[in-house]
């Protein structure tokens, strides 16, 4: 049971939603309430169609004071939010969870209308954007400023701003420029109250007390409502060389990225991926192959810079020796897009296979291989008819275990790689969060008194239990 279960929300009858209908209404206009349930239908599924359940209402408020309103109104029926940005996170976190007799039937929050994004400020490298502002907007408004938003992922045209910050969102730079919560200069965000909180001066250093905005980020839609978000630029880069190697193996893979980090300037992404992905990206992408044999094991990497970096990473490439069918170099841009392809297109070539169980989890480097081979054999007891696709982020230590197979509500896989993992000292979330898949193993990455002090800001910020319940923690126990 969680510190905050005995406030939990209790259903209400109809009248209360005829009220909350009109209260709703008043704040953010009849348009923008969504009641109709074909429309509502793609608010209440989640990317992976693994998790969702049914929705009172969807509200679009279209300003930070309508998402006041629109949570006084909920606090007062005593019904749940759930935020939703571009619905494009994988752990069913921005949706409702399936339907309780013994709670209300939540109201989702889209923050489609949030769509404000300021003036790029040259001389402070920041910029000021609404939570619902998408991320390839935001990309190519820095890159206009001459300029760069260094999060990057493959679901940049859908994925917001806000959905990022309360994810804590990773992706595919991590490695060079760290994951959101290190472009967040401050956030904007409305509390369980309907209070306001607004830290968008984008002061770069202020030391008056705790950390708000960085409070919020990672939290997944369970402390506050996030409204907008002060972040930080870097230079854009538009030198950039890629490279597909074909490799023995996981180790092997290690042994090329320990050589790189130390020998190219510039390096921004290493990606590893195994050669059944390969062959189901292409089938499914109707791709040739990227290198004239097949490889165990694949390493994308790619260098940016002021400068060209394509000679030190030729330089490198030629001292690791690897054979010429075992390595293609990009340096013009649709030369580099079709190498990433084989990476980038991973999520939706699995998604066509069937409802994937997907964990995303973190290792400590060096024990990369020996999860690779552990995991292989771990699915294979636990769901010997699925398939299991591995890839992800090496040089985050970050692997994205995908099984497709078992059905969806079958946790037994879920729970068999996710006591490996912690067995072998690594996270549970790397980068996608904990939301509503993964809360009831949450024990495994974070101990007692952890738990406790997170269940403690939860109940004070949010004493009603109002905000994304059954997200993070598992609330009915
Ligand atoms: P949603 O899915 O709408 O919501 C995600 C969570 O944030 C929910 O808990 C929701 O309640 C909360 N939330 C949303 N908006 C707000 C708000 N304004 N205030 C408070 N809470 C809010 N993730 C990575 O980290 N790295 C990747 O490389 C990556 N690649 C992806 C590739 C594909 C093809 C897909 C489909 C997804 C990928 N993701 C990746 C996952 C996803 O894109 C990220 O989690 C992203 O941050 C979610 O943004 P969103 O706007 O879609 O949020
Ligand atoms: C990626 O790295 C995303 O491409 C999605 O985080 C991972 O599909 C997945 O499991
Ligand atoms: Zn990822």
């Amino acid at each position: 049971m969680d510190g905050f279960g005995k406030h939990c929300l209790m259903p209400r009858p109809d009248t209360a939603s005829e009220d909350l209908v009109a209260e709703l209404t008043s704040v953010v206009g009849a348009v923008h309430v969504l009641s109709d349930p074909e429309v509502r239908a793609p608010f209440e599924q989640d990317w992976t169609r693994r998790f969702g359940g049914p929705s009172l209402l969807v509200v679009r408020p279209g300003s930070t004071a309508e998402v006041a309103g629109v949570v006084r109104a909920c606090a007062s029926a005593q019904v749940p939010i759930i935020p939703q940005g571009g619905n494009t996170g994988l752990v069913g976190g921005g949706v409702p969870g399936p339907a309780r007799s013994d709670t209300p039937a939540p109201v989702v929050l889209s923050t489609s209308r949030l769509t404000h994004l300021e003036r790029v400020d040259r001389v402070a490298a920041q910029v000021t954007a609404g939570a619902g502002v998408p991320l390839a907007r935001l990309q190519a408004a820095a890159a206009e400023a001459g300029l760069n938003f260094p999060v990057d992922l493959a679901a940049r045209d859908s994925a917001t701003v806000g959905g990022m910050v309360a994810t804590n969102a990773g992706g595919l730079h991590v490695l060079r420029y760290g994951s959101m919560r290190t472009q967040v200069l401050g956030v904007e965000a409305v509390l369980a109250s309907g209070e306001v909180i607004s830290r968008l001066s984008g002061l770069v250093k202020d030391n008056t007390g705790y950390e708000l905005s960085q409070l919020v980020v990672g939290s997944e839609g369970t402390l506050a409502i996030v409204t907008a978000a002060r972040l930080r630029l870097v230079p854009r880069h538009d030198e950039r060389v890629v490279a597909l190697l074909g490799l023995p193996g996981t180790a092997e893979a290690l042994d090329v990225l320990a050589i790189l980090r130390g020998r190219v300037e510039g390096l921004q992404a290493a990606e590893l991926f195994y050669q059944d992905g390969l062959e189901l990206v292409c089938a499914h992408g109707g791709l040739a192959g990227p290198l004239a044999l097949a490889w165990p094991a694949y390493l994308v990497v790619e260098c940016a810079g002021l400068v060209d970096p394509s000679e030190s990473m030729f330089e490198v490439l030629s001292e690791l020796e690897l054979p010429d069918a075992a390595t293609a170099v990009a340096t013009d841009a649709s030369g580099q897009a079709r190498l990433w392809a084989y990476r980038e297109r991973h999520t939706e070539a699995i998604s066509a296979l069937g409802v994937p169980h997907k964990l995303d989890v973190t290792l400590p480097q060096s024990r990369l291989a020996e999860f690779e081979v552990a995991v292989r054999k771990v699915v294979a007891d636990a769901a010997p008819d699925s398939r299991l696709v591995l890839f992800g982020h090496v040089g985050d230590g970050n692997l994205h275990v995908n099984v497709v197979g078992p059905d969806p509500d079958d946790e037994t896989v879920d729970d068999a790689v996710l006591r490996l993992v912690a067995d072998m000292h690594g996270s549970i979330s790397a980068e996608h969060g904990v939301g509503r898949a993964k809360n009831r193993w949450l024990h495994l990455s974070r101990s007692q008194s952890e738990l406790a002090t997170m269940r403690a800001v939860k109940s004070a910020l949010d004493p009603e239990g109002l905000l994304n319940p059954g997200v993070l923690f598992d609330t009915h126990g």
